[in-house]
């Protein structure tokens, strides 16, 4: 049962698509004060889980932190963040099989903070600055049923185009066509799967959104040809800021019709981002949703499909407003106005990117009224998503184009996929990517993966090769890295007969996770579950944070500290355990339940299959296009049924 309660004049967000009527009176669960902000307050029992915000920092369960949902450019995903990229206010709390469990969506698009048992052990309170929003409460028989309810009142998930479940290699820095042909040359010579190749910033001609560097790219749309010709695809980045620039035509147009997010003063907010000084589109408005959508066109048309969509928190470097205050801050301290301690120097600069002084200079127009950002900061890389997908329905209504987001709202996932951001290469980030794969499904995100390899910093070959072993299973599957680090395809490794084997399984598996992808997609459920969604009455199963359950089929328990040759595994009941041995062979043991050690080798992917059910699997190719159904078998138990969907 779903229950909607209204306080205040809350904003449409459009995150909820179904109609429900507003509820009057207070919910029967959970203390509200209106008086001061807005906050909810429940007492949490011992027993009780609590699931859900997303995309976000530590455990499954979030008890214990404190988060706060304000859309963030912040590359250092250490355990002490309140924040990441997504603003996803969904929280799920399950009291154990005998109970019933309950759903909680605050629909809030600015900053808001869940304290889950942080102040006090056994409290959950979430609060905001100002009391309009919507709050649906939903209760249910279980984890399962209060996902399944929750989204199907937020509508269907995106669902991307076959190729985009093959693997993709990326680098911040690739720049000329030699840096792409390299990189597809050494996977095909190498028989390495390869389906994207991902074109970050340095293809555009100073950063400008929509252009392509033409002295490097002379003829875009024949070199986009060149690599579909090897069935690769060149998937650019797009940033939601627009370079401030005369004579650069989206913004020259953007500026005389109006479209760009305004100061108090009326006139164009300002700000330094990857391109110099920009505006910043106003995406909350459906006719600038249009016009940005429809500039995504020009790519479409040189043949290119798939995107991803970054900086649209929005990121912001500094404005010469926050400059200004910065400097005069300093100059109070030069001329002996202000003492300071000195941590403060580093912060107050520090403070300069992302600034909510920032966020509050800088104006929506929502049905002819103006908002301040910062009370819709979680809703622009949201809007701005949808700005593209709502333009590849218009512009290519018979095919599916890639997409995914850096920021995102409830709703985004309508729209496009996610990645995590710039996560790190440290081990301790591989089990955050896991970790936040049921959190996202649950909040209807499906397309999601992480940066593999890990983002920034240098990264070592066995890190690498056990992170894909974790992404082999992720619906987006991405070798990405930051500038500047050690570069991490895999021709900079000795062993690339290993990550030939890895990724090879990946494709093997496409098939399967394709399919259990659109029945997720298609029923409103969630692909990765934790364990205790599926084996409620476990009380082991109920805490294990470090294994998944991909589909009813298979259970996942990737290896995530260095040096390990294996292990260890609890197995809530007897499971097939299923390895991809390199030497192409298939090795399946049956398992009883309990804990176990499992051996694996880096260059082995395991994983099990339940009881009573059976994986569909093909033989592997070098491209998604050209996997062979006709090579399609069967593993796990050969009485069990599998329904296999391709579409
Ligand atoms: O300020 O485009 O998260 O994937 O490589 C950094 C450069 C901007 C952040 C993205 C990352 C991308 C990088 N971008």
């Amino acid at each position: 049962m779903i229950q909607k309660y209204s306080f205040g004049t809350p904003f449409e967000t459009e995150a909820v698509v179904a109609p429900i009527p507003v509820s009057s009176g207070l919910p029967a669960l959970g203390q509200i004060d209106t008086d001061h902000g807005f906050s909810f307050r429940l007492a949490l029992s011992p027993q009780d889980i609590v699931y859900g915000l997303g995309e976000a920092n530590r455990g499954i369960d979030k008890r214990g932190h404190l988060y706060i949902s304000c859309c963030a450019d912040d590359p250092i995903h250490t355990e002490d963040k309140h924040s990441l990229y997504g603003a996803h206010n969904f929280l799920l709390i399950d009291s154990g099989p005998d109970a019933e469990a309950v759903g909680l969506f605050f629909d809030y698009p600015g900053e808001m903070t869940f304290d889950i048992g942080y102040s006090h052990r056994e409290q959950l309170c979430v609060c905001c600055k100002t009391a309009d929003l919507y709050l649906y409460l939903i209760t249910g028989k279980s984890a399962s049923d209060i996902v399944h309810q929750f989204r199907q009142i937020i509508g269907p998930s995106y669902i991307p185009p076959k190729f985009a479940f093959g693997y993709g290699q990326s680098r911040w820095g690739y720049a000329a066509p030699e840096d792409f042909r390299t990189v597809a040359q050494q996977h095909r010579e190498n028989h390495i799967p390869l389906d994207m190749i991902y074109m970050d910033i340095d293809y555009m001609e100073d950063f400008k959104d929509f252009t392509v560097n033409t002295k490097r790219f002379p003829d875009f749309a024949s070199f986009v040809e060149e690599m579909k010709q090897q069935n690769i695809r060149l998937i650019p980045i797009v940033d939601a800021g627009v370079k401030i620039e005369p004579g650069y035509a989206v913004y020259e147009e953007g500026l005389a019709k109006g479209y760009f997010c305004k100061k108090e003063d009326g006139s164009e907010f300002e700000a330094c981002v990857w391109p110099g000084m920009t505006h910043f589109p106003d995406f909350l408005r459906p006719e600038v949703r249009e016009w940005f959508g429809n500039q995504y066109k020009c790519l479409l048309d040189a043949g290119i499909e798939g995107f991803w969509n970054d900086m649209n928190e929005p990121a912001i470097f500094f404005s010469a407003e926050g400059e200004a205050d910065l400097r005069q801050w300093m100059a109070d301290i030069l001329a002996g106005k202000t003492s300071f301690h000195s941590f403060a120097l580093s912060d107050r600069s520090k403070s300069l990117p992302n600034s909510p002084e920032d966020y509050q200079r800088f104006y929506h127009v929502v049905d002819s009224k103006r908002i301040r950002h910062d009370r819709v900061h979680n809703l622009y890389g949201c809007c701005m998503t949808r700005a593209a997908s709502e333009a590849f329905a218009r512009l290519c209504p018979d095919k599916r184009i890639l997409m995914f987001s850096r920021a995102s709202y409830i709703g985004m996932h309508r729209y496009g996929g996610i990645w995590m951001g710039d996560n790190m290469s440290w081990w301790s980030h591989l089990l955050l990517n896991l970790k936040m794969l049921p959190s996202l499904n649950m909040c209807g995100f499906l397309y999601i993966g992480a940066d593999l390899g890990g983002f920034g910093c240098d990264t070592t070959e066995d890190l690498l090769l056990r992170w894909l072993a974790l992404g082999v299973f992720t619906p987006l599957m991405r070798n990405h890295s930051a500038a500047g680090t050690r570069e991490q395809e895999f021709y900079q490794f000795d062993h690339a007969e290993d990550f030939r084997h890895i990724i090879s399984v990946r494709y093997r598996l496409i098939p399967y996770l394709y399919s259990e992808y659109l029945k997720a997609a298609k029923n409103d459920a969630m692909m990765f579950r934790p364990l205790a969604f599926a084996y409620p009455q476990d009380r082991i199963a109920r805490k294990i944070e470090d294994q998944l359950l991909l589909g009813d089929e298979v259970m996942i328990a990737p290896v995530y500290t260095q040096n390990a040759d294996g292990r260890p595994v609890y197995l809530p009941e007897e499971m097939l355990l299923v390895k991809f041995l390199p030497d192409g062979t298939l090795l399946q043991t049956p398992v009883p339940a309990g804990y176990l050690f499992i051996d694996v080798a880096l260059n082995e992917v395991a994983f099990f299959i339940r009881r009573g059910r059976k994986i569909p699997v093909v033989d592997a190719a070098e491209c998604v296009e050209a996997l062979d159904m006709r090579t399609l078998c069967y593993i796990g138990d050969p009485k069990a049924t599998y329904e296999l969907i391709d579409e």
